[in-house]
């Protein structure tokens, strides 16, 4: 009777495995499974396997570890037109890199951006869009509605268009210090569909009144993976409600992340707590800042393994913002 049970029992997704490696980029896309290999910074290059992505955020750590994703079983991968994607087990990797100087500014370039992306992805049978990350430079440069994320946030929904009807995936935006004005969106998408999840203490970014811009940010604060086993979260800060909370308060904005992200994995009906199997990246908006936040979350988050990278947060009150992983 109980091998009767196995069998009816649904074969559950694994996620891809993600790791901090110090490895160089040749080596480990050698490694079986790979779907995707981060770079962070100037300091790394490496050819033009489209599972490859050279982002344009400085990182605080040396030497700079990679950023490894893994599925099980055989991966392939290509390009159409700017996209570079790659697929394996059901999963999908995307990403895209338009100069803002050939596409007209944050706005005009997130729209061709995401047009692009979408019509890729939804040709797929991995249409199921999980977690997508957005690096564009200056983000905070430019006043009101002109502030080059507002900007970026209305080309965001404008190329989106209907494709997320059902709802928005996890995301996270930041701003790169890199001369090259360039956009960077990436995206893990998979052939069935995750459960998104939102934090009580916050308001849906979605639902964000109008003062934070003409076009309210388009994503969920964490997906729950299909397979349940694991949380993709997004950028998370210190905003409670819609408002920033402790500003110019580097430590009470880290003590307010982690009650956010603590929020979350309860939200999401996940343990309590992060491991050394969970990484989590912080971005860090003055370098002075990246010992403090090293130190804390070294005491509060002691064996998880976070990346600390220069990335100015999309509201200049905030000072820091982590995203990651919950296995
Ligand atoms: C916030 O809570 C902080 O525009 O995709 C976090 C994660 C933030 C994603 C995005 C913005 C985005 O509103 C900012």
């Amino acid at each position: 009777m109980v091998q009767g049970c196995e069998n009816v029992r649904p074969a559950l997704r694994r996620a891809p495995r993600v790791s901090y490696r110090w490895v160089d980029p040749g080596m480990a896309l050698q490694e079986p499974g790979v779907l995707a290999v981060f770079g962070f910074g100037t300091g790394v290059a490496h050819g033009a396997d489209p599972r490859w992505l050279s982002v344009d955020l400085e990182s605080f750590d040396a030497p700079t570890p990679l950023e490894v994703w893994q599925v099980d079983g055989p991966v392939t991968h290509g390009r159409v037109g700017e996209v570079q994607w790659s697929c394996g087990d059901g999963w999908l990797f995307a990403a895209i890199t338009l100069d803002e100087a050939l596409h007209g500014g944050p706005r005009d370039t997130a729209a061709i951006a995401y047009a692009q992306l979408c019509d890729f992805v939804a040709a797929r049978r991995e249409h199921h869009v999980q977690r997508i990350w957005n690096y564009l430079g200056d983000i905070n440069q430019g006043d009101g509605d002109g502030e080059r994320y507002k900007q970026f946030c209305e080309g965001r929904a404008e190329g989106m268009g209907s494709f997320f009807a059902d709802g928005f995936p996890a995301a996270t935006a930041i701003g790169h210090r890199a001369a090259a004005m360039r956009l960077q969106v990436y995206l893990l998408a998979c052939d069935e569909p995750g459960e998104r999840v939102e934090n009580p203490r916050q308001v849906s970014a979605w639902q964000y009144p109008r003062q934070y811009g003409r076009t309210a940010p388009t994503f969920a604060r964490a997906m729950t993976l299909p397979g349940q086993d694991v949380l993709a979260i997004s950028g998370t800060a210190a905003v409670v409600g819609h408002a920033s909370a402790h500003e110019d308060d580097l430590l009470a904005q880290l003590d307010e992340t982690l009650v956010n992200l603590e929020t979350l994995l309860a939200s999401a009906g996940m343990p309590a707590g992060f491991d050394t199997q969970s990484p989590l990246k912080a971005y860090v908006r003055h370098p002075t800042d990246a010992p403090l936040v090293h130190d804390f979350l070294q005491h509060r988050l002691p064996g998880v393994p976070v990346l600390a990278v220069h990335g100015d947060i999309c509201r200049r009150e905030l000072l820091v913002e982590i995203d990651g992983w919950r296995y």
